[in-house]
């Protein structure tokens, strides 16, 4: 039996209070470009390392990190100077999250600033008792490897400081446009996404309707789980609209085709639609996103927008332990200095560096970062964990206390004949620890 509801939109009737931060130059570009869609009821911030690019920025609250070690002239690439920068600000940081309840950071992982300063921004946020939610996107591979490695490690830093990382990698948008399509479209694109996604969730906690999700519901599912979630939005209209958006959501790359539902945990719909919405929509696209994903957790929303009438918009995050993360095993974590907040939930991958992953779990990679440094009660943990017999301890020890590592310096292949990036006279793209002389042992 159908059943018509037609409910008037009410528009956040609890106030819920959200705040959307632009890290880096690409996450304050995809801020910009919210801020002039309908997403105006959340308040815009902007923060970065590089004043010129704060400046053009149309987020009213703007800051201004790391002066004091950068004089505002960017993090050069390097995700170790995005992170001191984050820490020499940390209180102001914590100020510009303070009275959110729900805090949306977007960044494009893979640079400086954003990839080491965002997972400082999320730990502060969550200090303020925020629900913190990155949206980030990570490199196109001909960014190259260096760039790949390092969006990697920084998103496994999201993922432990934040509740929950909803991960768009670029390179999937190829297959949404044309092979000819411009640099500007696909960046139009990847805000566009973002944008949805944030709309999706938004409308899903303040829109009340059919099946209403209170963000209290939301953040229990989500809060310390440290997942990481694609995200895919559909539209359709006409009688048969639950199918035909079901099976576009089936057959976005985003979600690898459908294969990511039945490995999830949980997973967030917001069913959106005109005041013609029935329950039969609603069930129509619930059940059969359930057929796909018996094991997980179903948390969905279903309210009515005035301005959709005829149609269903529907946004699915679907949230796993890390595909990324999988993409990436094996690759060491941690900038050369690590987060005290994250390497209790990184535990294994820091174990890794230490002791070695497995075999198949071996960086592809010929450059490998060093180890971040560990209090001793750190180390203590990690001999404890691999403890057992003494010669086990032992073999532990004497690879912890291994004098040099075998790091070879790999040419800056495609950009050997590309400027260098120098700052007060150093060569930025040259490690921090070759700069500075730091010994690794
Ligand atoms: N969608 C989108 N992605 C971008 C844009 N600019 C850069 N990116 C992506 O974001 C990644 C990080 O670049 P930036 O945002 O410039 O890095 P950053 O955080 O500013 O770091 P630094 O420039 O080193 O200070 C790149 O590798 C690209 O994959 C943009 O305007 N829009
Ligand atoms: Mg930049």
């Amino acid at each position: 039996m159908q059943t018509e509801n037609k409910l008037p939109s009410v528009q956040n009737p609890r106030a819920l209070v959200g705040k959307i931060i632009g890290i880096g130059s690409a996450g304050i570009h995809a801020a910009g470009y919210m801020a002039q869609t309908d997403l105006r009821e959340l308040s815009f911030a902007a923060v970065h390392t590089d004043a010129r690019t704060l400046e053009n920025s149309i987020a009213p609250d703007k800051l201004l990190v790391g002066a004091g070690l950068m004089r505002g002239l960017g993090a050069g690439d390097d995700p170790d100077l995005g992170q001191a920068a984050a820490e020499e600000d940390f209180p102001r940081l914590k100020a510009l999250c303070t009275g959110a309840e729900l805090v949306f950071i977007l960044a494009g992982l893979g640079g400086g600033t954003a990839t080491g300063a965002a997972p400082v921004l999320a730990r502060a946020a969550r200090e303020t008792g925020a629900l913190v939610l990155p949206m980030v996107t990570m490199p196109f591979e001909f960014e190259g490897h260096r760039r790949q490695q390092q969006a990697r490690l920084g998103l496994q830093q999201l993922k432990a400081s934040a509740d929950g990382v909803l991960c768009l990698p670029n390179q999937k948008l190829v297959k949404l446009l044309d092979e000819g399509a411009r640099a500007l479209e696909v960046l139009k694109l990847t805000h566009e996404l973002l944008a949805q996604g944030v709309r999706g969730l938004w409308q899903m906690l303040t829109r009340y309707g059919l099946l209403n999700v209170e963000f209290a519901d939301l953040a229990a599912v989500l809060r310390g789980r440290r997942w990481e979630s694609s995200f895919a939005c559909a539209q359709a209209i006409g009688e048969d609209r639950a199918q035909v958006v079901f099976e576009k959501l089936l057959s976005s790359p985003l979600l690898d085709e459908g294969k990511q539902l039945p490995e999830s945990e949980a997973i967030l719909v917001s069913v959106m639609g005109g005041a013609d919405l029935t329950m039969a929509d609603v069930n129509g696209v619930l059940q059969r996103i359930h057929q796909q994903a018996e094991k997980a957790q179903l948390v969905a929303g279903a309210a009515i927008d005035d301005e959709l009438h005829g149609q269903l918009a529907v946004t699915i995050v679907v949230s796993r332990h890390g595909q990324c993360a999988h993409e990436a095993s094996g690759a060491a974590a941690g900038f050369s200095r690590g987060s005290d907040s994250s390497d209790e939930a990184a535990g294994p991958e820091i174990e890794n560096q230490f002791f070695g992953a497995p075999a198949r779990q071996r960086p592809a990679f010929r450059f490998v970062p060093p180890p971040p440094e560990l209090t001793p009660e750190q180390t203590k943990r990690l001999l404890a964990q691999r403890g057992g017999s003494s010669s086990r301890r032992r073999k532990a020890v004497s690879i912890w206390s291994q004098g040099q590592l075998p790091l070879e310096i790999i040419s800056k292949g495609r950009f050997d004949k590309s400027e260098p990036t120098l700052h007060d006279g150093e060569d930025l793209d040259v490690p921090t620890y070759i700069r500075r002389g730091v010994s690794l042992n």
